[in-house]
């Protein structure tokens, strides 16, 4: 019986990180959660790529620019989608992670998820505090985990 297991060792690893500005302020907790949790599992500082866009809607083709590169072990994307906000949540927060999934699965790059779909700014502020809970920190060490095991399944 062979088990499939991935560290959460991300030393060597590249990573590219995508982050939507509508909503900057949360969005840059987020990324500061991001990369606390590189940092904290070994990512080099110098390993890492970040790309800025308008909004979450623009968040899947940017990360199918990344993932298609070859550039990266894996992806994190980060973005605010904030139901009161607007009236075509709907249009935005589902397509989005979609997409998303749809990339992982088209390029075989994992891509972490911390696309925040919340009811109000509460929800928002409470996913992406310095502490435990904030969702870009758990997205980049899902995401370099998710590097590892899957290149143990390819024998890489
Ligand atoms: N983009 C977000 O990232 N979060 C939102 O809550 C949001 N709202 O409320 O509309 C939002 N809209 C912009 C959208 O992502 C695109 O940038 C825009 O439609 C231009 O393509």
């Amino acid at each position: 019986m062979t088990t499939f297991e991935g560290s959460q060792d991300g030393k060597g690893l590249r990573v590219g990180i995508v982050c939507s500005r509508f909503n900057e302020f949360i969005v840059s907790a987020l990324l500061d959660g991001a990369k606390r949790g590189l940092a904290n599992h070994g990512v080099a500082e110098s390993d890492i790529d970040i790309a800025w866009v308008p909004g979450a809607y623009e968040i899947p083709v940017t990360a199918k620019a990344m993932a298609v590169s070859g550039r990266y072990d894996t992806l994190v994307t980060l973005g605010a989608v904030i139901r009161g906000e607007t009236a075509h949540f709907e249009y935005v927060a589902g397509p989005v992670a979609d997409s998303i999934a749809q990339i992982q699965l088209e390029t075989g790059l994992p891509i972490g998820f911390a696309v925040l779909t919340v009811e109000n700014i509460q929800q928002a502020v409470e996913r992406s505090g310095p502490g435990a809970g904030n969702k870009g920190e758990e997205a980049a060490i899902g995401a370099i985990e998710m590097a590892n095991v899957l290149k143990a399944i390819r024998g890489k």
